[in-house]
């Protein structure tokens, strides 16, 4: 089995702007192995559980809300050192500044609704890859 595993989340808005396939692409490009994948609208309950360290914080309900306006596509990813380098691939939370040649910086602008339009999540460590699977894949 793979060393390691994290979960990547195509976000609404990358499912709508039609980026699925593309984002699909640059992680199987990298070497990465697509071991599993699941399309539907999350719930709030599933959502709150997923942003629970963000709880609180001013744009909590904004992202729960945006996260859940439609089909995200999860995917449980697996690859050697896979939970940094998918960090790596997506880019900076903020798509306006992201690096170009990232998912975010090459898809990614601020449409004026701040940042939560970043195409992308992917866990930001083992330990949240771990609590993040377990949420989304059971
Ligand atoms: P990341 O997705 O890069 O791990 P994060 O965990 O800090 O970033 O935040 C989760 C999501 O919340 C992020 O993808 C977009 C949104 N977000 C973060 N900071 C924000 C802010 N200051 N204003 C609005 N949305 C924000
Ligand atoms: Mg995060």
């Amino acid at each position: 089995h793979h060393p390691e595993e994290t979960l990547v989340l195509v976000k609404p808005d990358g499912v709508r702007r039609r980026l699925t396939g593309e984002i699909i692409a640059r992680i199987e490009r990298k070497g990465y192995e697509i071991v599993d994948l699941r399309m539907f609208t999350p719930s709030r309950d599933l959502l709150v559980k997923h942003y629970e360290e963000h709880e609180g914080k001013p744009f909590f309900e904004p992202l729960v809300e945006f996260m859940g306006s439609g089909p995200v596509v999860a995917l449980r990813v697996g690859g050697s050192r896979v939970v940094e380098g998918f960090r790596s691939l997506a880019g900076a939370t903020e798509p306006t500044t992201a690096a170009p040649g990232t998912i975010r910086g090459d898809f990614g602008r601020d449409w004026g609704e701040g940042v939560q339009k970043n195409l992308v999540h992917g866990s930001d460590s083992t330990l949240s890859a771990e609590r993040e699977l377990k949420l989304w894949f059971g």
